[in-house]
């Protein structure tokens, strides 16, 4: 619990509940000597807060009560409509750096100088749950980055996967129904696993790449802090003499990559659907402030057209191996937000927010977004001043314009001059030379609805990213689409999905055809062009290629019980401390547990309440409470899932709960013995996250 979490009144007491009894008979519970008065939204100072105005006791209450009616009134006029994608997620500030000056690429004002500064407000989130659906669901998450420049307000609205469903905006009305819960009963909420989406996946070839992204661990990133973002589609950079160079934007997370596993995403659904939230909050908290570098790929026209695909299709890669990607700068994000509401709900991101020396390019999928960013915020905000919004509003410089009014103008400008231009010497005029000036592009063609032939293959970097994944995500790759298609209630819908995989990888779709129990191998569902086969393997797209390189920022939990080891607490703390990770301590009663030299230690969770899934890597300490932690059904399942997510599990003492577990003849490499001397070692070895020779040992 952070100061500011802390209640101002003395523990136990109630001396913040004042309340008497008037000469009438009235019950008053009202502010201390020195409190603030609480005020109706007019001003006036409120006599009693807990009584409505009646007549007798308990009396009719009047309709005169404008305390009442104030209050009730605007409290039934909270909720604003929910993002129609997207609507769960987190935000907090920050500042970007440019450690990379681009000023020969392009003149947007981040980039011109090593060292700059540039504010920044960050929205993660995931696209198909409503506001309050479980943080971990299998879905693709939000990455979308604010940027207050001098030169006006840049938003770079991306997400945690490089890939798109789809080629052309118009599909996407489509792609998200076919999502969301279905139009008759209102369910699944915040899943892709069911009838709808696949029906509609399996009709769309172009989905397969982002398809395979998808049902990887991806979509189950441990952390908000632990995930990769992307701008998608390729942009254009102009620098000062209009020249333009293609630019692909990656975020990559000094923390490294990091995801879980299904099983552990569905339990910390059920124990902690706040996850992500709180856990970036938590970070930020504690001064753990986290940082992703910048990187961007830069190409020419040259390189576009001998790329083997379309870089304005937004559903592929240009592997880094083609393109390295540059650092330019590092986000860090530092300050958690004041309000929820005001910040992070009413945050406003808009593909269209570009500044000089940022362009957009013919991106199909990227100028249908230009148009639904900004309608999509007047239907929410509910008026076209959301721009007014202190966390939507430019910082780094002025605002000048003759729009007007609206529903809660604050800012019409003083005077009389309202438009332009005007002879009165007043008021601000369009400046050619530093506003912003599109990219010249010479378009010509027939005004047809088409989809380019160069945006026809649909499976073969669907396959680079499969052949890319360690043998253990392939596992994980096959697993998800087996359950996601099991809760597919139309066969030919799981079959036209495997007729898809067909083409990405033979022995990829022989595995999930069994493990959906087909009946039969369908055919290849019909390609537009062949499955490229010669496409290499890019360790960029694989996680666990891409871990961290040490324990730092991460979490071991240990179960703990009255009579555990004073020297070996310690040294774990401090071996844990050095790494820049934390211990947790799981124990009996949440009041604590005091150690072997009789000191006390504060439990952080009580058992059942702080499950393995939420760590790291986990410890067994009992203590001198073996016996009572190996009966406890929570405890056992503590081990039992550490075991069965392939965390390091270090021990001392845990003899009669691995018993319990029925574990003792699976203990593996996995498994250390800890003592005063070992804990280094141990720590050493969590960097590795997971002991993932265990996986295959599992099943059996
Ligand atoms: Fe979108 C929100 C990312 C395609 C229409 N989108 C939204 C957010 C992110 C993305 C991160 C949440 C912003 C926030 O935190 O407030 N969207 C993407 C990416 C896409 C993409 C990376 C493909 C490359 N989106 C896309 C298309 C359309 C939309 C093709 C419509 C044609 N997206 C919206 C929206 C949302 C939105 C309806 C809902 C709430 C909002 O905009 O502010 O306009």
């Amino acid at each position: 619990m952070s100061a500011d979490d802390k209640p101002a009144h003395r523990p136990g007491s109630f001396e913040h509940l004042v309340s008497d009894y008037g000469a009438g008979g009235e019950f008053h519970q009202h502010a201390g000597e020195g409190d603030p008065r609480l005020t109706t939204a007019q001003g006036v100072t409120i006599s009693d807060n807990q009584n409505s105005l009646r007549v007798g006791a308990p009396g009719p209450t009047l309709l005169e009560d404008f305390v009442l009616r104030e209050k009730i009134f605007h409290f039934d006029h909270e909720r604003i409509p929910e993002r129609v994608v997207h609507a769960r997620g987190f935000g907090a500030h920050g500042i970007f750096e440019c450690t990379k000056a681009l000023g020969d690429i392009t003149r947007a004002a981040p980039f011109q100088a090593e060292g700059t500064i540039t504010e920044t407000f960050v929205r993660f989130s995931t696209v198909a749950g409503s506001k309050g659906s479980p943080d971990l669901a299998r879905d693709v998450r939000g990455f979308a980055v604010k940027f207050y420049t001098d030169e006006g307000n840049w938003d770079l609205v991306g997400n945690n996967i490089p890939v798109f469903f789809i080629q052309d905006a118009i599909k996407f009305p489509d792609l998200v129904h076919a999502v969301k819960p279905a139009p008759d009963r209102g369910f699944p909420q915040a899943q892709s696993a069911h009838d709808n989406f696949w029906d509609f996946i399996s009709l769309t070839p172009e989905a397969m790449n982002m398809v395979m992204w998808q049902m990887s661990d991806r979509t189950i990133p441990k952390s908000f802090r632990t995930m990769e973002g992307f701008g998608v589609h390729t942009f254009r950079f102009v620098n000062k003499a209009g020249k333009s160079t293609f630019v692909k934007f990656h975020w990559k997370p000094k923390q490294g990559l990091q995801s879980v596993l299904w099983d552990e995403a569905l339990k910390i659904n059920g124990f902690d659907p706040d996850r992500h939230r709180r856990d970036l909050w938590d970070a930020i908290k504690a001064g753990d402030f986290p940082e992703w570098d910048l990187g961007v790929q830069l190409f020419d026209e040259d390189f576009a057209d001998s790329f083997d695909f379309d870089v304005l299709d937004p559903t592929k890669i240009i592997p880094e191996e083609l393109v390295p990607v540059e650092i330019v700068g590092t986000l860090t994000l530092d300050r958690v937000v004041d309000n929820f509401f005001e910040e992070t709900e009413q945050v406003a991101f808009c593909t269209q927010n570009v500044v000089p020396g940022i362009d957009f390019t013919d991106d199909p999928l990227l100028q249908g977004r230009n148009f639904s960013y900004l309608d999509t915020q007047l239907k929410r905000l509910g008026s076209p001043n959301f721009t007014k919004l202190a966390v939507n509003a430019p910082r780094g410089c002025p605002v000048h314009n003759y729009q007007q009014d609206g529903h809660m103008q604050t800012g019409n400008r003083k005077g009389r001059v309202n438009y332009e231009p005007n002879s009165w010497g007043e008021g601000p005029r369009a400046h050619p030379l530093e506003g912003y000036v599109s990219f010249v592009v010479k378009e010509e063609g027939e005004k047809r609805r088409l989809r380019p032939e160069s945006f026809a293959d649909h499976y073969s970097q669907a396959r680079q990213f499969y052949i890319s994944q360690t043998p253990a995500e392939q596992g994980h790759i096959a697993n998800a689409l087996i359950f996601e298609l099991s809760k597919c209630q139309v066969e030919d819908i799981r079959a036209r999905v495997v007729a898809h995989l067909l083409n990405i990888d033979g022995a990829l779709a022989e595995t999930v055809c069994t493990g959906l129990g087909l009946a039969e191998m369908p055919d290849p569902a019909p390609a537009a062009r062949p499955t490229r086969q010669d496409l290499p393997p890019s360790d960029a797209l694989s996680i666990l290629k891409n871990g961290p390189e040490d324990f730092s920022g991460r979490t071991v939990g240990a179960l703990v019980g009255n009579g555990v080891d004073a020297q070996l607490l310690a040294a774990l703390k401090d071996a844990l401390s050095a790494e820049g990770a934390m211990l947790k301590l799981v124990a009996p009663q949440i009041g604590g547990v005091r150690d072997s030299a009789g000191m006390l230690h504060v439990a952080d969770e009580k058992i059942g309440g702080g499950p393995s899934v939420v760590f790291d890597a986990v410890v067994i300490l009992p203590g001198k409470e073996a016996e009572l932690i190996a009966g406890h059904p929570s405890a056992q399942d503590f081990l039992k899932d550490a075991h069965a997510h392939c965390k390091l599990i270090g021990h001392h003492g845990a003899e009669a709960l691995i018993a319990a577990t029925a574990l003792q003849a699976k203990v593996d490499g996995g498994y250390m013995p800890l003592d005063a001397a070992s804990v280094e070692g141990f720590v050493k070895a969590c960097r590795a996250l997971r002991f993932w020779d265990r996986e295959p040992t599992l099943a059996k």
